[in-house]
């Protein structure tokens, strides 16, 4: 099997072919523009933007929207994670959280994925805490300032290893369970 990752994030490519690769799933980046819509919710962008592209011709392929929802913060910046990455940055959300003892934060990823037209969607989720400072080099995004075992961020950790406990993991393997399943049912149905 063969699926396009259509993402501009290529931290989120290499994390999808590490795991995909993994489970015998063959991954081709695509960086194809496509409007993202808006929303409070994680999933209802990812069905829009799959709508978008096939409406584009595309088929085979599998998109993310992911947010990181701090607690303290009550679930900022979630739906506008990309946004407030672009603008204040991980600088911005420690200013945030200057002096807040409630560090609890989670990440949440929507997958989608068209199989054949149909479409598959996926919620992985990583509990942690925000650290004080910035921390490590690996990754992107807000790993640097995110901590799931409290003691090294996601920016510290090898993609493999943050594949092995993070929402993007975890999102990836739910799906290929999916996959597996509406691909037996597809074979019993022929
Ligand atoms: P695409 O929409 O093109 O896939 P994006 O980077 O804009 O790329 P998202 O909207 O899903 O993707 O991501 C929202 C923000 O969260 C963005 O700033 C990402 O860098 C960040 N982010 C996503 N996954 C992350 C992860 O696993 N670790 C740290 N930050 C992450």
């Amino acid at each position: 099997m063969k699926l396009k990752i259509v993402t501009s994030n290529p931290g989120k490519a290499a994390e999808f072919r590490e795991g995909l690769n993994h489970l015998g799933i063959e991954v081709e980046h695509c960086s194809i523009a496509y409007d993202e819509v808006q929303t409070s919710e994680l999933e209802e962008v990812v069905i829009k933007g799959m709508e978008a592209l096939r409406s584009k011709g595309l088929s085979n392929f599998i998109i993310d929207d992911t947010g990181l929802f701090i607690d303290a913060l009550k679930d900022f910046p979630g739906v506008w994670s990309a946004y407030v990455q672009k603008t204040i940055g991980n600088k911005g959300i420690l200013k945030l959280m200057e002096n807040e003892e409630n560090r609890k934060a989670e990440f949440r990823t929507c997958i989608g994925c068209d199989m054949d037209g149909e479409t598959l969607t996926v919620t992985g989720v990583c509990k942690g805490s925000i650290t004080q400072s910035e921390q490590g080099t690996e990754g992107f995004g807000y790993d640097p300032i995110f901590t799931h075992d409290g003691k090294r961020t996601f920016a510290e950790i090898s993609l493999e290893e943050k594949n092995e406990v993070s929402h993007r993991g975890k999102g990836i393997r739910l799906l290929v369970e999916k996959l597996e399943s509406f691909r037996s049912a597809e074979t019993e149905r022929n």
